[in-house]
């Protein structure tokens, strides 16, 4: 096996939150990049949470991991982001109960103004971001547009949460392991506009399954379903989504550094150029496959007028939370 001795350096924002907490302590296990590859933590949070960041960070050195090669803890982000390659942004306003969207837009608006100029002139020229904090692919672009030295495809918000809830439900209904299930996509945003798309998915390689022509399993059950499962857990819980969403982000920082494998596409929520008719200059979930670090919609998949109407309905909405926020 490879040692590779130079840290990884990885920045994570809302580090004492709750997908933070389930996050970090994965990364020192080596979850990102393997078991040769050490990595440098520096963790970010708000001055109120510092004292709650101390104490996580206590018990990151109670784990002894030997992959974490330094912990570092700021408040402020230019010197969290400082030499950073990997980014992640989990760290945003809580959407109390009875919130408007649009309220959560413009309170986040400052965050991610701040974080990325802190991006923009702190970190690694060939910086990895990917944004978590809700609304994840608007506060991306909000990020995007405030680091203007980084191109935006340097950028990413995650939906692979989504894609996951989506790969589970298919093996469910299929009764086979999620590993044997390939292709589910998710396109547009991530909010309850999102098209889980099962128009090219395969299991075992191929589509001879009956839930594949279960149109009414596909459009009553499935896109429901997935759409709704992030409140479904809230609802429950009482909390939203924190360790599957950290597995998640782990599951999406992987295949961006380490490639997609051959055949097979994952949903991330990339800048669009208009790809599939969609609109140019926002973040878009597509089916992306990744070589060498370049990130690029899955091409000439083709969609029905149904696929259509679905992706059509997040670009409406993505273009309404756009126009929120037209002067940042
Ligand atoms: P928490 O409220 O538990 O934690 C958020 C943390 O961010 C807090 O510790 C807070 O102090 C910190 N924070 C706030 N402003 C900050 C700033 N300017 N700089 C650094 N830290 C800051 O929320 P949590 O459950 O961890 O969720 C974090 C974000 O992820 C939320 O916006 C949530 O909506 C979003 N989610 C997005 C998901 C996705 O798939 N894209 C799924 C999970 C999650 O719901």
């Amino acid at each position: 096996m490879r040692s590779i001795s130079n840290p990884v350096r990885v920045s994570v924002t809302g580090a004492a939150g709750s997908v933070g907490y389930a996050l970090i302590f994965r990364i020192g296990a080596g979850a990102l990049f393997g078991p040769a590859q050490k990595v440098a933590l520096s963790l970010l949070e708000i001055p109120p949470a510092m004292p709650a960041l101390e104490g996580v960070a206590l018990e990151l050195e109670d784990c002894a991991f030997p992959l974490l090669a330094s912990v570092d803890l700021h408040s402020d982000p230019e010197l969290a982001f400082d030499g950073a390659q990997y980014v992640l942004l989990v760290g945003a306003h809580p959407r109390p109960k009875g919130f408007q969207r649009s309220a959560l837009i413009h309170a986040n608006m400052p965050i991610f103004q701040a974080q990325g100029r802190a991006l923009n002139r702190k970190a690694a020229a060939d910086v990895r971001v990917t944004v978590v904090g809700n609304p994840a692919n608007l506060n991306c672009l909000v990020a995007s547009r405030h680091a203007p030295d980084l191109p935006p495809s340097q950028f990413t918000a995650l939906t692979r949460l989504d894609q996951n809830r989506a790969v589970n439900a298919v093996a469910l209904q299929a009764g086979v392991s999620p590993d044997r299930v390939a292709n589910v996509a998710i396109w547009g945003n991530h909010s309850a506009t999102q098209y889980p798309c099962l128009a090219h998915a395969q299991i075992d390689g191929h589509r001879d399954w009956p839930l594949f022509r279960d149109v009414r399993w596909m459009r009553e059950e499935f896109i429901p379903r997935v759409q709704g499962r992030g409140a479904e857990i809230l609802d429950r819980r009482g909390q939203s989504s924190a360790a599957s969403a950290a597995s998640a982000l782990i599951d999406h920082v992987r295949s961006w550094h380490a490639g997609t494998e051959p055949g097979r596409s994952v949903s991330m929520a990339i800048w669009s150029d208009g790809q599939y008719d969609t609109p140019s200059g926002v973040f878009y979930s597509f089916p992306v496959t990744v070589r060498d670090g370049l990130v690029a919609p899955v091409e000439g998949l083709s969609l029905d007028a149904y696929d259509r109407s679905m992706l059509d309905a997040s670009s409406a909405e993505l273009m309404q939370e756009r126009a929120l926020i037209a002067s940042a």
